[in-house]
């Protein structure tokens, strides 16, 4: 049994929804917000109505939002890296910089050791047999005899980041854009211009993305990239600015905030590997010293968040003598991302599987793969209100479940579920605000709470421990459980300890005769951690949504005194109720207001105060140095990053794991930086990688408004709405193949095949890429063979199962395929 939570995106807002009218120019790169976010899209209608703020959309596709904006620009799916690194050598080359910004803010003039190497698309420390970096060491800063990173404030040094960083992207030229991307150069240099324009502290621009960057075998460097961009501008902390992801399901914020991912403890601390059995070396390597004077580094608190965090998971069993229980916590020997765990089971290495919520034969890459490898399960438990495709894997369902339910032997056990607007409870939006919802009916049937049915699990299996014993009991049998009835816990009472609470009284350390917070009291944000015990938090970053004063969540004041839409007292956002990630960076080095006509906060002479909630040390006076990026050890933002990325410091491009080139045009000499060198790729499913000969089209797969996944089949009305699979092939490649509009097609990759309707278009064209005509395919992803629309093949059939190298989020976004007519 493993909890397999999917990493099909990660991130959040670093700004939020409702600051999106505060842009200028907003960006729409690798994602479709008006058909996947049409609520949230208001504030770009907002934006344009009352700011003129432009809209630019980069797809392969013309979408519903790219109908709305003033520049559109087709893109060869899996090519962003290549556009934004232009983007990137554009603003260096005309010096379109906000300079200022750049050099107190960023890492400009950090130095980088001699022996940094990046040579044919490689680099220094990559290992062919291990297929990656296995030693990063050379991907770090000069340090000086201070024990600090050495840094050139001239920007002189040959091997200062900004020289790098020039130097790398100077190979991204217009004519590479062209040429790769398949972007004509006017509409390229035309974008370039319009987002340069906000290069001044009075302009910004956002970048609202999602799927389109994130599924790729690269996809956490195309976001990177576009942050560098948003660095060079100066638009990061700044309103009406920032990186937005984006995000899908209604809670799936909340899912990655409270550490539902293999290798995540909550609020974003990590679990330690299996090498780190010494807990002082696991703080150690966590709580980051400042790399350069006077900077604050706040990781350093690290220990108070994590022995809180294991205080309020193991109460009294953890203690100072046994090192916090940090024995119970499992070290990982890999990462168990949704792919791990499908091969796994594949290979017969895992036995049992909890699917929550969670419909992996639709969702999943490679669906042969996932259905052999549910087979070979033991065991199956399917928690979800509805019979969803993985529930019914072993069922014939003629050509769309090819399958002989004789030969299949895992249990299956459906547990129905309520669904949230039959349950109290927060859920986290994409601008990190926890908003609490109350109930609206009771759910039907014998359908129960997750809550119940985990808790009902719970409280059985510690019995079996507590009877019959077992490996290593301690950590299941000293679960701290003090709910009031333990057979089902409340919303309530998790949020309360989420918040977390003093276990002793805490002295006022202004003042250690008072004291601050008594025993037993709810904290009032994450300040107050102790690292000695005393305090017990469930997720750092929720410390404040639930405090002595209750339940900040269900705030509903949507008072806005300057207009620029900072609520504050509307619900509750992390971190510390703030709205805007470093807002710092929206003052100059002085700490005055950059544009104060979207002020954020300012120095006072005393104190940094709102209109938002400071992200910075309250006290501390500008002239000091101290940087905005205080989560980071340097205090500003980074171009270079040392140690993060399997792929490399600086983004590269790399093709999708299935390119129609076969060759990097980046890089055209070396095969082996044709596709991320630092991906991981199974062996089974390294073979089950087309070539363009045999597979000519590009493909992409994405979700349309009138359905959610594969659940809202089951609803009459979208079904009415959207009944039946289709697949978007544009005019040119139609005549081509000599379909029809409305005719059946075959669309098949190495995988497998799909049939259905042709829908030929004017929104997709072909693109020149080197000399050659590429078509792309568009297949939205919602039908399967469970629930009212017509019956049809599942989308994933076709997609191949590789991940992004950081993230191991599959590459949905871009393979190869064949369209036939039938
Ligand atoms: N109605 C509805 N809304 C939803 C969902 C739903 O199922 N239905 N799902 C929710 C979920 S879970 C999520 S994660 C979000 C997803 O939100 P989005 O990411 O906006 O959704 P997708 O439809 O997958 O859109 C991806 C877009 O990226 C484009 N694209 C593909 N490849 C590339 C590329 O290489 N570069 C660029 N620049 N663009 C590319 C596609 O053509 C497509 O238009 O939507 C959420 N909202
Ligand atoms: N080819 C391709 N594949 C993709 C994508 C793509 O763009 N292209 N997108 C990927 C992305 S971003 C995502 S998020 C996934 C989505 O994949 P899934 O998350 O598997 O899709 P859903 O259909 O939203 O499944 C959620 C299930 O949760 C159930 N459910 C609803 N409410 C509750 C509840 O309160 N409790 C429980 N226990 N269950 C509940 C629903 O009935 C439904 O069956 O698909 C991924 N797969
Ligand atoms: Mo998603």
């Amino acid at each position: 049994m493993a909890g397999l939570a999917p990493t099909f995106g990660r991130g959040a807002m670093t700004n939020h929804w409702v600051d999106i009218k505060n842009a200028d120019v907003i960006l729409v790169m690798g994602g479709n917000s008006a058909e996947a976010h049409p609520c949230g899209f208001k504030w770009v209608t907002e934006a344009k109505a009352h700011r003129k703020a432009r809209l630019i959309v980069i797809d392969p596709r013309f979408t519903r939002t790219a109908s709305v904006a003033d520049v559109y620009a087709p893109i060869r799916t899996g090519t962003d890296i290549v556009f934004l690194g232009g983007v990137i050598n554009y603003l260096l080359t005309n010096d379109k910089i906000q300079h200022d910004y750049v050099r107190d803010y960023t890492d400009m003039s950090f130095i980088v050791r001699e022996d940094f190497t990046f040579v044919d698309g490689l680099y220094s420390g990559y290992d062919e047999s291990k297929h990656g970096y296995p030693d990063k060491s050379t991907w770090d800063y000069e340090r000086g005899d201070d024990g600090f990173v050495k840094v050139d404030a001239t920007l002189q040094h040959p091997r200062c980041v900004y020289n790098l960083m020039k130097t790398h992207y100077a190979r991204y030229t217009p004519e590479m854009v062209e040429k790769t991307c398949g972007t004509p150069r006017e509409q390229f240099l035309k974008i370039c211009e319009m987002l340069a324009s906000t290069a001044v502290p009075q302009r910004a621009a956002t970048i609202l993305y999602a799927l389109g960057w994130t599924h790729h075998s690269v996809g956490a460097q195309m976001i990177r990239t576009g942050a560098m961009v948003q660095l060079l501008l100066g638009n990061i902390g700044v309103s009406g600015g920032g990186m937005n992801a984006l995000r899908g399901h209604s809670n799936i914020q909340g899912l990655t905030d409270l550490g539902l991912m293999s290798n995540l403890l909550t609020g974003y601390m990590t679990l330690p590997g299996q090498q780190e059995q010494d807990f002082e070396g696991y703080i150690a390597k966590r709580a980051l010293q400042p790399l350069r004077p006077n900077q604050l580094s706040y990781w350093q608190h690290y220990r108070a968040f994590f022995v809180s965090l294991m205080k309020a998971w193991w109460g009294d069993a953890a203690t100072a003598a046994n090192n916090w229980a940090y024995d119970y916590l499992p070290k990982l020997d890999k990462s168990y991302d949704l792919m791990q765990g499908l091969e796994l089971m594949y290979q017969g290495k895992m036995n049992g599987y909890i699917a929550q919520g969670f419909n992996p034969l639709a969702a999943a890459p490679s669906k042969a793969k996932t259905a052999a490898a549910l087979a070979k399960l033991k065991w199956l438990v399917i928690m979800d209100p509805l019979a969803t495709e993985t529930s019914e894997f072993w069922k014939n369902h003629g050509e769309y479940n090819d399958v002989d339910a004789s030969r299949i032997h895992t249990e299956v056990y459906r547990l129905p579920t309520t669904c949230f607007a039959e349950e109290n409870g927060s859920l986290v939006s994409s601008s990190r605000v926890l908003q609490w919802h109350w109930w609206g009916a009771a759910g039907p049937g014998e359908a129960r709470s997750d809550l119940e049915i985990m808790g009902g699990l719970f409280v059985r299996i510690r019995k079996l421990y507590q009877t019959q014993g077992g490996k290593y009991p301690d950590p299941i049998v000293n679960l701290s459980w003090l709910y009031a009835n333990p057979e089902s816990p409340t919303a309530e009472e998790l949020a309360k300890e989420y918040n977390g609470c003093a276990l002793a009284d805490l002295p006022d350390p202004k003042d250690p005769t008072k004291v601050l917070v008594k025993k037993g009291e709810q904290l009032a944000g994450f300040a107050q951690l102790k690292d000695d015990g005393t305090t017990a938090s469930g997720c750092w970053i929720f410390c404040g949504a639930w405090t002595q004063a209750g339940n900040q969540m269900a705030r509903r004041d949507n008072d806005d005194p300057t207009g620029i839409g900072q609520t504050l007292g509307w619900a509750w956002a992390w971190p510390a109720n703030r709205r805007v990630l470093y807002n710092r960076a929206s003052c100059d080095a002085s700490g005055k207001p950059l544009d104060p006509t979207r002020k954020l906060i300012a120095w006072n002479g005393s104190t940094w105060s709102g209109p938002d909630v400071p992200d910075f040390k309250l006290d501390e006076p500008p002239e000091n140095g101290m940087g905005p990026f205080i989560m980071q050890a340097e205090g500003v933002a980074r171009f270079f990053v040392r140690d993060a990325m399997v792929e490399g410091p600086f983004p590269e491009h790399y093709e999708p794991f299935e390119n129609p080139l076969g060759f990097n045009p980046l890089n055209p000499h070396n095969p082996r930086a044709v596709s991320n060198p630092g991906a991981r790729v199974f062996d089974d499913d390294r073979a089950m990688f087309g070539t363009v000969a045999q597979y000519p089209h590009v493909a992409t797969t994405y979700r349309l408004t009138e359905h959610f996944h594969y659940w809202t089949k089951h609803v009459r009305l979208n079904a009415i709405l959207q009944p039946e699979q289709f697949v978007e092939i544009g005019e040119d490649l139609a005549h081509e193949l000599g379909i029809a509009n409305g005719e059946r097609v075959k669309v098949s990759s190495k995988r497998g095949y799909i049939v259905a309707v042709a829908l030929v278009t004017k929104r997709i064209k072909p693109l020149m890429i080197q000399g050659k005509k590429v078509q792309t395919v568009g297949i939205p992803l919602h039908w399967g063979f469970m629930g009212l629309a017509k019956p049809g093949y599942l989308t994933n059939t076709l997609t191949p199962s590789v991940g992004d190298g950081n993230a191991q989020t599959p590459e949905f976004k871009s393979f190869l395929v064949k369209v036939e007519k039938v």
